[in-house]
């Protein structure tokens, strides 16, 4: 690591409270802060499909920075999508506007399990490039790359699309354990080598996003997703601090911890203290309902100020949405909260 790296580790408090240690403040960014409800996004994108914009690299390092200029968050989100290494080796998926992800010819045998090539660093260029850009242009704020965790990105190949069930995911796992054994551990290869560029190309921390993770039971998560997610995750393990997420996902806490990440995503259904008291020494990031910013300032507030309290019984806190930022939130709604939560956590330290 170059002496100006390890200067800006030191006086990051989002890398702080990753490591436990006290932040001069509590950090907070928002998951999904990039794009969605930014007008100056919206500018950016426009007439550019979303897998052609995360292939841009001044693109890609527009849409990061506008958030952390806009809102003086603690840490820029890396903008992609957990598709992008999967289109990358060859993979024919489109991310369709209003839909999500959307493949063309779905996976269900062994031999569509072998479509899954492992990723050569050279495959994504551009995210090397985006990342070289970004680090000049953020200075003192760390960036977090992130990749998708292999459940979640098998169920988009599986059902061949976004899936409120998981059927088809579900019923191939226990009718062919080898063959989603083989999809799993392909993608978790694909996801370890991913977050490997983001970090090589000089990302500070990493998020393994297991959005959809919260549909199976502790057993089978325990038996298709954790050696798979614990796999994807050893690829950066001890260079950078692992957060781990999944929305949902309150009964599987200590199953997901158990991938070795350092700090746990929590969504807004478990209140900070219980997910502390379940998970101690663990630093924990969360967990504001992103419908929240929908409502009028005073609630908004309080809700802010009730996160703040219970994330004092965490190790470490850093504030986030228990899941990604709503499309129809106010951008000045989001500065809000940021504010709050600094001056809020920033008093409490001084006392
Ligand atoms: O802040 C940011 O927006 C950063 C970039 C980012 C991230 C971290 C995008 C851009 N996508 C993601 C992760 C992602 N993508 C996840 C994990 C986080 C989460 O749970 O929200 C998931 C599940 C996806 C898959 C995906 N990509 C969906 C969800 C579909 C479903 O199953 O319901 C959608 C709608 C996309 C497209 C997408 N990704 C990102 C953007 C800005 C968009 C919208 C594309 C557009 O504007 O056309």
């Amino acid at each position: 690591m170059s002496s100006a790296a390890t200067a800006t580790s030191t006086s990051s408090p989002f890398l702080a409270a990753c490591r436990g240690e006290e932040p001069e403040h509590t950090p907070v960014w928002f998951m999904r802060q990039a794009g969605r409800s930014l007008p100056e996004y919206k500018e950016a994108r426009a007439g550019t499909t979303m897998l052609e914009a995360c292939r841009t690299p001044e693109l890609v390092a527009e849409i990061t920075m506008q958030p952390v200029r806009r809102y003086s968050t603690d840490a820029a989100i890396f903008f992609s999508d957990i598709v992008v290494p999967i289109a990358a080796i060859g993979v024919d998926i489109e991310i369709v506007p209003g839909v999500g992800p959307v493949v063309a010819e779905p996976f269900r045998s062994d031999a569509d399990a072998k479509r899954l090539r492992n990723l050569d660093p050279c495959d994504v260029g551009y995210v090397t490039e985006a990342i070289g850009l970004l680090t000049k242009e953020l200075g003192n704020i760390p960036l977090i790359g992130f990749a998708g965790a292999p459940f979640t990105l098998a169920s988009y190949l599986i059902e061949g699309g976004p899936s409120r069930d998981h059927a088809k995911t579900k019923a191939l796992m226990r009718s062919h354990p080898d063959v989603w054994h083989s999809i799993a551990s392909r993608l978790a290869a694909i996801c370890g080598e991913f977050l490997r560029v983001q970090v090589e190309a000089g990302a500070q921390a990493v998020q393994l996003f297991d959005s959809w993770a919260g549909a199976l039971s502790e057993a089978d998560y325990r038996r298709f997703a954790l050696p798979h997610s614990t796999a994807a995750l050893a690829g950066v393990a001890k260079s950078v601090p692992r957060i781990h997420f999944g929305v949902g996902t309150g009964h599987l806490l200590e199953a997901m911890s158990e991938t070795g990440a350092e700090v746990m995503g929590v969504d807004f259904r478990i209140p900070l203290d219980e997910a502390a008291a379940r998970l101690p020494g663990k630093t924990l990031q969360g967990n504001l309902d992103p419908a929240a910013i929908l409502s009028d300032d005073e609630p908004l507030l309080a809700e802010t100020d009730e996160v703040l309290r219970a994330g004092r019984a965490a190790k470490g806190h850093i504030f986030n949405l228990g899941h990604g930022v709503l499309p129809d939130s106010d951008p000045a709604k989001l500065k809000l909260v940021v504010d709050r939560v600094h001056e809020q956590s920033s008093r409490e330290a001084s006392r």
